[in-house]
């Protein structure tokens, strides 16, 4: 369940990890400002203008073909979603738009608004669990002040239409610990994380979302979400630190909730592009071109679970059975052996590059690292699919991460870290993708696709996988965004 009562959940959040293992700059605060060196929607920006200096940290908007593409890809989904009979497609009010942030842990954020009057939040977006929480009437929180960038904290008593959760509720997980059926249900959450949890009170209040055709109505839904008091470990240092927007598949999720109340379908879609933006949509069912395998519906925890069959790193094909979460709040993938160690020999047999080899005692995550020129502007290393049940490859887009561990001195990494438990498909695998986690039909869909371009037209705007590194930006592209996340901070 959602709510961790007796038993802790099974989830590893590897943004801890990286915090520890990178120290103190990994977690260092001052690097966010820095994070928004790309391009992202008008309403984000005048959104963080609000709460920041304005123009201190904000890009020039982008390129004028950007914004031809994603107009392109506005009018495409208003089109289908007005000739769509089934149920409305709804996202956040603030926007679709979603951002991948380095120094808060490699995890796509969205703005959330809730209550009356609304507050934002730039919460971390997680399918890997179940309760939305913000940072609320804080006893222990995160830092409210980043750099130059506020965060909101959310207070029932300031919003009129906030509402309790009792204990009574079917919601309230942990009834066994109310003091009575008319007392505030308690919540706690724990995350495999060493001591990362939070725990506070429900409660239910005005989630705002907009209907993703040319009438943009907004729609006031009334979710129940754990209003945050004491934050404990990564929560307080690298990651989430203005609330987790959990994506599972408990009644307790936003999407369940949704589609509960009869607002959107049970499906929803995440994009994770390749330059950190991404989309959310709720409701979104996919489309018949993409590929698919069917969830493993685990019955003590519902979880986004698939089976994989095989790795195909180049032109090897490694037949192997094991199941793995796909979780977009966990950073980096995380694999057991043996699939660990024969994706990593495979793939260190067809690189080019020098191996690196970290010193042992810096707790540098990654194993399988490689030299990188001070000139060399190209990548070259094998392709990477997954073979699902049902024989779908699932192709991974961005395996690597490049990091500048000097200045002017670069390695890049195999971004999988070794589990000795759960398989974890996380945000760098899915990069590249529309993924659509379809709860009705349980399956798992996913196809190529650029976030921001015209559906119709994405066999032109997506790279053809067996070409991605050869496409790869230049390293110092990647070296930028991993160096203010990781090292520098
Ligand atoms: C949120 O509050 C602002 C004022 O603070 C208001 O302009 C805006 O319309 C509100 N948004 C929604 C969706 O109610
Ligand atoms: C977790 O808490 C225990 C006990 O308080 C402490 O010994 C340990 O160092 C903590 N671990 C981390 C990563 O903070
Ligand atoms: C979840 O919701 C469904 C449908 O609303 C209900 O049948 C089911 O019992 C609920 N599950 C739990 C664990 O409450
Ligand atoms: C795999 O690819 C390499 C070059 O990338 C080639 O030399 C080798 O013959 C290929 N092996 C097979 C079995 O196709
Ligand atoms: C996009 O493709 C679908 C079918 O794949 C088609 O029905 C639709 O008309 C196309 N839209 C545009 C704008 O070409
Ligand atoms: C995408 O590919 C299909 C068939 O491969 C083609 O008919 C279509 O024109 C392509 N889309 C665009 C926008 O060119
Ligand atoms: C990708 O490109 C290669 C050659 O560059 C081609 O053989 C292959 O068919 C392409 N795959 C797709 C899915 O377009
Ligand atoms: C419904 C909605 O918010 N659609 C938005 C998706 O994102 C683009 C780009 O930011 C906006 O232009 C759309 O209005």
């Amino acid at each position: 369940m959602a709510i961790a009562g007796s038993g802790s959940r099974p989830l590893i959040r590897l943004w801890l990890l990286l915090a520890v293992a990178l120290g103190p700059a990994a977690s260092s605060a001052t690097g966010l400002g820095f994070e928004f060196h790309h391009r992202f929607s008008d309403r984000v920006r005048q959104w963080a203008e609000a709460r920041a200096i304005p123009g201190v940290w904000w890009p020039e908007k982008g390129a004028a073909e950007y914004y031809a593409a994603l107009a392109h890809h506005d009018r495409a989904l208003h089109g289908r979603s007005l000739a769509d009979a089934g149920g409305s497609e709804l996202t956040f009010v603030d926007g679709n738009a979603t951002v991948r942030l380095s120094s808060l842990g490699f995890l796509h954020y969205a703005i959330v608004a809730l209550g009356t009057p609304n507050v934002t939040f730039l919460a971390a977006l997680d399918t890997g669990s179940d309760l939305f929480w913000v940072p609320c009437d804080c006893l222990q929180c995160a830092p409210t002040e980043y750099g130059n960038l506020m965060f909101d904290i959310y207070s029932p008593s300031r919003s009129s239409t906030s509402q309790s959760i009792l204990c009574s509720n079917s919601l309230c997980d942990l009834q066994n610990s109310c003091p009575g059926a008319t007392s505030s249900c308690p919540y706690i959450v724990q995350y495999l994380s060493e001591n990362t949890s939070s725990s506070g009170v429900l409660v239910e209040d005005i989630l705002y979302l907009t209907t993703e055709d040319t009438t943009a109505r907004v729609v006031e839904a009334p979710i129940v979400f754990g209003c945050g008091m004491v934050q404990t470990g990564s929560f307080l240092r690298s990651a989430a630190p203005n609330g987790l927007f959990g994506l599972g598949m408990e009644n307790i999720s936003v999407p369940s909730i949704l589609s509960s109340k009869g607002l959107t379908s049970n499906s929803f879609s995440m994009c994770f592009g390749r330059d950190g933006f991404g989309r959310i949509t709720f409701g979104h069912k996919g489309s018949s071109d993409q590929q698919e395998t069917a969830l493993i519906i685990d019955s003590r925890h519902a979880s986004y679970k698939i089976n994989i069959n095989g790795i195909i790193v180049g032109n090897s094909s490694i037949d192997m059975l094991f199941s793995a979460i796909v979780d977009s709040g966990t950073s980096f993938t995380y694999l057991a052996d043996p699939a660990y160690t024969n994706l990593a020999e495979s793939f260190d047999e067809r690189v080019q590059e020098k191996r690196y080899k970290a010193d042992a005692n810096a707790g540098f995550p990654f194993d399988y690292c490689y030299e990188l020129s001070p000139t060399q502007t190209t990548i070259s290393g094998p392709t990477i699919n997954l073979k699902t049940d049902g024989g779908s490859g699932l192709p991974v887009n961005d395996p690597i991460i490049v990091i500048e561990i000097q200045k002017m001195q670069s390695i890049y990494c195999l971004a999988v870290l070794k589990s000795t438990g759960l398989n974890i498909i996380g945000q760098n695998f899915l990069t590249g993708l529309r993924v659509v986690f379809d709860r009705e039909r349980l399956i798992l869909g996913w196809k190529n696709f650029d976030c921001y371009s015209l559906e119709n037209s994405s066999n032109l705007s997506v790279h053809n996988s067996s070409t991605t590194h050869a496409a790869a930006p230049a390293p110092s592209t990647y070296t930028q965004e991993a160096t203010k996340g990781l090292l520098t901070g």
